[in-house]
This record gives C-alpha cells, structure tokens and sequence, in this order.
C-alpha cells in the first residue's frame, strides 16, 4: 500500500470524482465472538440476507447516531453496506490497519459492466484497541460470574478522548486515466525575492510518459513552468506563504498544474492534476522557530476532532465555524491533538495561513509492551502514511510523533530516536518533536526532538486549588528544560476544566473564575519567557470534548474554552485579547 501516492481525489479534464456519503445500511456484529458477519459472509450476502440493518450517515460515528447504549459502548466489527469498497461486489479489494489516515483500492475491474445492476461496497470497521494499534490499548476480560455478567469485557485506553467508530471521514470513488500521475512531492525556498519549487512526479501505469508543469497565481497567470518529472520551478517577484496575522494577505497559495501526456501498450493518455501549493520555509534555531526567516511564535490551541451527534465525523458547517472561532480569538496556529485530521481541515489552514504541528496517532504508549518491535514498526508505517499524506501541505510546519509516552522508561531511548531518525528521513524539511510530561532531566527522546514541547497543569493535577504555585513551577520548569537542552520550548498543553456557568469568587476548581486565573497566571510567565526561548503556547483545548465515563470527567472533558457547542466560556474572552495582543507585537 505505501508503494503509491495518495493524492486528495480531484476533478480534473481527466478525472471523476463521486462521493458516496449519504445513508448507508449498518449493523453491529453484537455475536459473543464478533465473528459471525465473517462466519456468514455479510459482504456477499443479498442486503435483506444479513439481517436487520439501521441507516447510518457517512461519515459519522455510530456512536451517537442511536438511543441504544450498547451501540454507543459497542467494541468490536460494525458493518456498513451501500452499493459498492473494502468488499466490492463481495470481493476483498483492500485492508487498513489504522485509523485517521485514508487509504484506496483499484476497483474497476469489480464494477458491473450491466449498468442495471447495482454495485455494492460493504466496509467492516472495527474499533478494537491492542497492545500494537496506534493508539494503543488492550482488551481485559473479567470472568468473575458473581459481579459481572458472562463473557464481560471492557476495553482499556490510556487517552483522554472517546474512541468513537465508524466512518468518520467521507468516502469517495474517483477514476483516473490507466496511466496516470500517481504522486507529487513539491519543497519550496526562497532567495530574496525569487521562489524555487522543487517538484518531482511520479507516474503509474506508463511506458512512456512526457510530463509539463505549470504553476499559476491566484489570477491565473502562468509564472513558471517546467518539463519532466522533475524540476524547479522559479517564480520572480514571488508571493509567499505566510501564517495568518502575520501579513495581510495570509496564505498565498499558487496552483501546480502536471499535464501527463503518457502511452502504455495499449494506449495513450492524458493526466491532469493540480495541486496548491505555498511557498515557504520553516527552520529552527536554539531559541525561535523561523517562518520564511521570521521568527515565529505559535499562539494558538489544541483541538479534537468532536462534536455532538457525529462524534468524529466529517462536517463541513463544523469546521467552517471552528476556523471563524480562531480567526475571531487570533488563533494562528493548532496541533492536531492527538492524531492526523481529515485533509480538507489541512486545505482550508493552507488558505487561511493557520499553521499546524501535525500529530500522528501515537498517543497513550504508556505500558512498557508497547515499546516492542511490533509497535515501533507499525509506528513507522503510520509515519510513513501521515508524511505521504500531509507533506505538501504549507500549513504543516512541524510532526509531532507522539503525545505524553512513557518517555522516561529505558527503551523510549531507541524507540523515540528511531521514529524521529525514521520522520527526519520520510521528510528533511520540517522540524520533529513529540509532546512531553516526562521529568526533565530522565525523558529520554527529548535529546532527538528538534523543538520541545511540553504539557503541565500545576494548580490542576498538581496542587489542585493552590493558584499561587503556578508563576514558581511553571518559572522552574522552562528553566530546567532550556537549560538542559538548550531548545525552543513549545507549552504544548495548560488549562483547567471550566463547567460553563458555573461561577465563584473567591475562585474554585472547574468554575470559569478558575480557568481564567490559571490562563493569566501561566500567560504572565509566558510572556517573560516567550522573549528568550519560549516559542509558543497552545491552550488545553479549544473546545469541551467527549471523554469515556469516569468520576473526573462530567460528560466529558470540560477544559475547552469553547462549550461542546461552540459557544465561549469566560476564558475565550481573556485568549482573544491576548492573541490579538501578541500578533501585534510579535507579527
Ligand atoms: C493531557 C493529555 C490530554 C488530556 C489532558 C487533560 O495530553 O489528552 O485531555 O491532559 O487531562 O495530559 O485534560
């Protein structure tokens, strides 16, 4: 699978594109052993012969779509049935392993040339955690009859969000030509005024193949152009990429038109595909992060993709919002806490210059099991398939390989070195690093990491109440680690849960007085620090999100500055002042 490209399916002269979201027919294989929609081969059954199905929305998660709790709780295969992939016609045509990433199978010599006859896709989605999934987890199973039901099973995870299932992402069926572009890798610089794009494509399918490269503004205007499957481009009098608030016409992007022009044995053909494309730089140094040689400083917040109803699936009137909810409070960066998002969410931060740490699944690898070879290597091929993915992206200026491992345990030694050598190798261009909570001085990846990132949240989970520690502890940590390191530091995670309209003056724990405290407090170290190596800091998070069931979780996680809704608590008042400060000063 990692032998191709994965390029976001477009219309083109060439190519067609058609959506399958809509109303699909669903059901959970709730059988003791979740096998028996494989025993009875639902894929190849007649729609009325696998038994009674419930429409569904693609994309959504099932989770919430029901009044039934044990769909909402439900572990194991779900199936969802339509006309027509993974089964195409009750034929296997691929397997993933993974979710958050997107993935794709040749279909056509499966579809049913009498057009009367309908197509059917049948996709079994399973929601399992294990010791070698990305998030990792594992299943426990309790056999005492006295206190649990028979065959009782509860799945263990070691995050903080829910693991919703399903399709969460839209689903779509598009043709190419049978030799067509198959990828395209584009790394851009410039000098003084003068942008360079370095392209280089790769084609499938073809014996011979001439390949023309165009790049156009925003008007339309060819300003470069180039022959072969690999090139640079230079663009004289070039419009850069720049973060939003940073300049006034943020994300600039220009289009690459390729043109293939390819014949094999059997034919010629032609394929054209366009991609956007910002032209920008990104480096590091022991104190700043350098945007187009300008320093740069992330002021932003952490998000999930999390909604009512849907869970994690796809919306666009949910997304839409939440880019005016950050552009509104002068947000001009997030980090995809805490795994790849839809790439339509990369586009539109393309658009709009809002700058993106992008983070891979690897959250919660806390058990010493999940550091084994088996793991490290499913780790890598998901970096592998986030990179393939994302790296044309301008908004994406950093990966970010982990959240909060167990680092300080001896073998996240060879393991963190491993996966940012394995990164740095996928992609030279862009800065690595993962999400620490580890000791300073006993966190073993941070040697490897480029930029460092930290999460705290002294006064919460450390000395609950006690706002008055937090200038002295969150002083002492910046120093420890600088000093140590000697790298930019990056407040990856800070904050505190807010229940929205509760109140209390004095201020108390989970009131929205408390939250506002704990942000001004840790904003005043911020700002003495953000003039020597402190590069960013992004909030705890952007909106109140869906967590499993616990006593410190009051339906969910309520440390959002936004309620579930999107409606703001007291603090995104306090951040929306603050950003539009600092993109003044530091912009
Ligand atoms: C951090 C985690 C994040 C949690 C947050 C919290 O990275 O996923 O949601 O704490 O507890 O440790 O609110």
């Amino acid at each position: 699978l990692l032998d191709t490209g994965m390029l976001f399916p477009r219309e083109s002269s060439s190519r067609e594109v058609k959506e399958l979201s809509g109303l699909w027919s669903f059901r959970a294989d709730k059988s003791p052993d979740r096998n028996q929609g494989f025993d009875k081969a639902w894929y190849k059954s007649r729609l009325r012969e696998t038994g009674p199905v419930i429409d569904m929305p693609v994309p959504a998660s099932y989770n919430d779509i029901t009044q039934d709790p044990t769909l909402r709780d439900f572990i194991g295969w779900v199936c969802a049935h339509y006309y027509s992939i993974v089964w195409m016609n009750g034929v296997k045509v691929t397997e993933h392993n993974g979710g958050h990433l997107p993935f794709e199978a040749e279909v056509g010599s499966l579809i049913r040339k009498d057009p009367t006859q309908p197509c059917r896709i049948t996709i079994a989605v399973n929601n399992t955690l294990t010791l070698e999934t990305l998030p990792p987890g594992s299943i426990q199973h309790i056999d005492d009859i006295t206190k649990y039901p028979k065959g009782f099973f509860v799945q263990n995870i070691y995050f903080d969000f829910f693991n919703y299932a399903g399709i969460h992402r839209p689903v779509l069926l598009y043709t190419t030509p049978t030799a067509y572009v198959d990828d395209i890798t584009v790394v851009t610089d410039f000098l003084d005024n003068t942008g360079r794009v370095n392209y280089n494509v790769s084609v499938h399918g073809a014996t011979t193949a001439t390949v023309k490269v165009t790049l156009m503004d925003k008007d339309g205007h060819c300003v470069a152009s180039s022959t072969g499957p690999f090139g640079v481009l230079k663009v004289v009098d070039v419009n850069l990429w720049w973060p939003y608030l940073m300049h006034e016409s943020p994300g600039y992007l220009y289009s690459m038109q390729v043109r293939l022009m390819a014949a094999n044995e059997r034919s010629t053909h032609e394929d054209v595909y366009t991609l956007p494309v910002g032209i920008r730089t990104v480096s590091v140094t022991s104190t700043q992060f350098l945007i187009n040689k300008k320093p740069f400083y992330f002021h932003g917040v952490n998000k999930h993709e999390d909604s009512d109803i849907r869970g994690k699936g796809f919306d666009w009137p949910l997304i839409v919002k939440d880019f005016n909810l950050l552009k509104w409070m002068g947000a001009n960066s997030f980090r995809t806490s805490h795994y790849p998002y839809a790439e339509e969410i990369l586009q539109m931060c393309d658009r709009h210059g809002i700058v993106v740490i992008d983070e891979c699944p690897g959250v919660g690898i806390k058990d010493i099991r999940s550091f084994r070879n088996a793991s490290l290597n499913h780790h890598l091929d998901v970096m592998d398939e986030l990179v393939r993915r994302d790296k044309n992206h301008a908004s994406v200026v950093m990966w970010s390989v982990a959240n909060e491992p167990a680092s300080e345990m001896p073998p996240a030694e060879f393991y963190f070195k491993t996966l940012i050598k394995h990164t740095k190798a996928l992609d030279a261009t862009r800065p690595v690093t993962y999400v620490s909570n580890s000791h300073y001085a006993r966190d073993k990846g941070a040697p490897y990491v480029d930029v460092i990132c930290i999460n705290s949240y002294f006064s919460w989970y450390h000395d609950p109440g006690h706002l008055e520690v937090i200038p002295l502890q969150l002083n002492t940590q910046f120093e420890n680690w600088y000093g140590k390191y000697q790298k930019p530091i990056i407040q990856s995670e800070y904050g505190a849960d807010a229940v929205p309209g509760l109140h209390s003056d004095p201020p108390m724990m989970f009131t929205e007085e408390y939250q506002k405290v704990v942000l001004q407090s840790c904003h005043d170290v911020f700002d003495q620090k953000r003039k020597q190596y402190v590069i960013g800091e992004l909030i705890w998070n952007f909106a109140d999100f869906m967590t499993v069931q616990g006593i410190t979780r009051v339906v969910g996680n309520k440390k959002g500055v936004f309620t579930r809704q999107r409606q703001p608590k007291a603090a995104a008042f306090i951040l929306k002042e603050r950003y539009w400060r600092l993109a003044n000063e530091t912009g």
